[in-house]
């Protein structure tokens, strides 16, 4: 079924190993499509959402154990254990495989194996990366089919030469126990088995354009990055685009949708992307950065027109809906969406929704929906050569501690700021919710090497360029001691955006703090908001205790990394502390 004898090599090892019914080359098309839909329909896997209200729109519940990342079992199998690093699970490679395979051992048995060629990245861009995933889930079939270029396009690229990364998933018995997401970025192979859910199982999004993706560029001098990028246009129509990590389930599609506030006219925000970026350096020395996803894979919970209302025009037809709830008349619900809580809801697990069983919708339901379908998406989203990057945003989220905004000194500073978010974490993945830890530009889950090697990487672009992005960190969850959030965040993070961008072009000002530039109240366009201004210096203070101890926090997190730690980053604490005035008195 393919020219490429790789290919074609690794898919009848493949087929020998798991034993399937049947093979089927995904080509991508619309018939493909619509015969995998109506099967899916036919056993369940998917329910038809209302067509009136919500065209081609379906409901996949997943297994009520199935519903998150699994950190805890997702493994970079390298032969040098340090160079996965203290941040990643690792194993031999041949023990994993030893592990893995005997778990796909005829694991197929009476299904389909569907191949799936994709592209991640625009057509014809030289950014641009294939891969095979190999799957016995028709439900990944489908998400893949919205989430990346896949089929016959993406066949011909790899057929034309061009390397691609393997991956092999089955869905297995779906027991935990059995569940394995393993990388073996020396062989630019992946292994998943035994969950369906999203970065578990579509292995060009997290797996492949990140774990995979940045060990490669780090070999190849790029940045693959979990940020969001998008485009700021200003009164005159120029626009300045950024890119911002912040970690799961922490705001990144909802600011790469936002809608400036009224005040703002003339102002205008274009998605790019909404969770995963590639960075190259450009002959002109700035970074460009291309989105290697086609669609958007993202949380429905707080969504709402309120909220996100480009998002909520987004969705709304051809969507993949996962563990949200449904109404009585099959529309979509979950916890923050518009409107008063219906009557006769189904819950996420089809139960007739009762309170004493949680949320009606999983908290980390998603919805999977083309990023086109975005009325903000923009002209440039894919442009062969990306769109230049004038600003670098890193974020978690943070009761205290973090400020509203902070500018970096310089690249130095900026890559010790972006090694030093931390945030709660979330439903995003299985665990404990709400737990302050350490996440690395929000790479900590998906950075597929050593994070001491990854933060020299960084470090390495500070002496290739004079034309590197500023650097910024941001916090929109600090909260008061209510519990309440001090910043009313979504469209409102466009002030902070603004004074970003008129950083960026040398208009505003900042105030010089130990711990980087801020502006002063003044300094941010507040107008149309109401934000006392005791609760603005608050959130604009910097408490030289509460820095210190950060300090100690963040220190004994690098010594963890052992020789690998660039001594460029415990320098940032050594000046920081001194700023501060040094340590109290004991
Ligand atoms: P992943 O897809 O997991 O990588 O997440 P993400 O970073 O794209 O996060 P997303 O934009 O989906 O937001 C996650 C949750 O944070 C949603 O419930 C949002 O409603 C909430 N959220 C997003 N932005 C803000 C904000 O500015 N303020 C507050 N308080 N909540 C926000
Ligand atoms: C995340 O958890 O950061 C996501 C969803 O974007 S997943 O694809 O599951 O990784
Ligand atoms: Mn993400």
């Amino acid at each position: 079924m393919t020219k490429c004898l790789e290919l074609a090599a690794w898919v009848e090892e493949t087929a020998l190993l798991t034993k399937p019914a049947h093979i089927h080359w995904c080509d991508g098309s619309d018939h493909e499509n619509a015969l995998l839909t109506a099967s899916m329909l036919a056993d369940g896997t998917l329910l038809r959402l209302n067509e009136q209200t919500h065209p081609n729109c379906y409901l996949h519940r997943s297994a009520p154990n199935d519903v998150a990342r699994v950190e805890h079992l997702t493994f970079v199998c390298t032969a040098n254990k340090e160079d996965a690093g203290p941040n990643n699970n690792w194993l031999e490679p041949a023990a994993g495989h030893g592990i893995i395979d005997a778990l796909y051992a005829g694991c197929m048995r009476g299904r389909t194996m569907y191949v799936i060629p994709y592209l991640m990245g625009p057509y014809g861009s030289p950014y641009s990366r294939a891969g095979v995933e190999i799957t016995d889930s028709p439900y990944v079939v489908a998400n893949m089919r919205i989430m990346a270029r896949i089929g016959t396009r993406a066949l011909a690229h790899i057929e034309a030469g061009n390397s691609f990364v393997k991956g092999l998933h089955s869905t297995g018995d779906l027991d935990p126990a059995r569940r394995y997401i393993m990388h073996f970025p020396e062989q630019l192979l992946i292994k998943s088995i035994g969950s369906g859910y999203g970065g578990n199982a579509l292995l060009g999004k997290k797996c492949h354009a990140l774990r995979i993706a940045s060990w490669q560029a780090r070999t190849e001098g790029w940045l693959a990055e979990h940020m969001l990028i998008l485009g700021i246009e200003d009164p005159t129509g120029r626009i300045t685009y950024v890119a911002a990590a912040f970690p799961s389930a922490c705001g990144k599609t909802n600011l790469a949708m936002l809608v400036p506030p009224a005040a703002y006219a003339g102002w205008k925000v274009w998605t790019v992307g909404d969770d995963i970026t590639w960075l190259h350096p450009g002959e002109d020395g700035r970074l460009w950065a291309i989105n290697p996803e086609a669609g958007f894979f993202g949380v429905a919970p707080g969504t709402s027109l309120k909220t996100n209302p480009n998002c909520m025009q987004t969705l709304g037809r051809n969507t993949i809906y996962t563990n949200v709830a449904m109404t009585a008349d099959r529309q979509p619900w979950w916890e923050g969406i518009d409107g008063d809580k219906p009557a006769d809801l189904l819950d996420w697990q089809g139960r007739p929704h009762n309170v004493a069983n949680g949320p009606a919708a999983h908290p980390n339901a998603r919805f999977t929906v083309a990023a086109a379908q975005c009325p903000s998406y923009s002209h440039e989203a894919d442009a062969p050569q990306g769109v230049p990057i004038s600003a670098i945003i890193f974020g978690g989220r943070r009761s205290s501690v973090a400020p509203l905004v902070l500018e970096a000194l310089d690249w130095e500073h900026g890559v010790f700021t972006g090694a030093a978010v931390a945030s709660e974490t979330t439903a995003a993945a299985a665990g404990q919710v709400g737990q302050i830890r350490r996440d690395p530009m929000a790479m900590k889950p998906f950075c597929g090497y050593n994070f001491g090697d990854y933060w020299a990487h960084w470090l390495s672009f500070g002496a290739r360029s004079a034309q590197l992005p500023k650097v910024f960190h941001v916090n929109w969850f600090r909260k008061d001691a209510a519990g309440h959030f001090m910043w009313p965040g979504y469209g409102d993070n466009m002030r902070v955006l603004r004074w970003i961008t008129e950083r960026c072009a040398g208009a505003a000002q900042a105030r010089k703090t130990p711990v980087g530039l801020m502006p002063r109240a003044e300094d941010l366009d507040l107008s149309g908001l109401t934000v006392s201004a005791q609760t603005l210096d608050a959130l604009l203070a910097i408490e030289p205790a509460i820095w210190l101890a950060e300090m100690d926090d963040l220190e004994t997190f690098f010594a963890s990394f052992g020789a690998r730690l660039p001594p460029a980053l415990l320098q940032q604490i050594v000046r920081i502390r001194g700023a501060l005035g040094g340590r109290p008195a004991a």
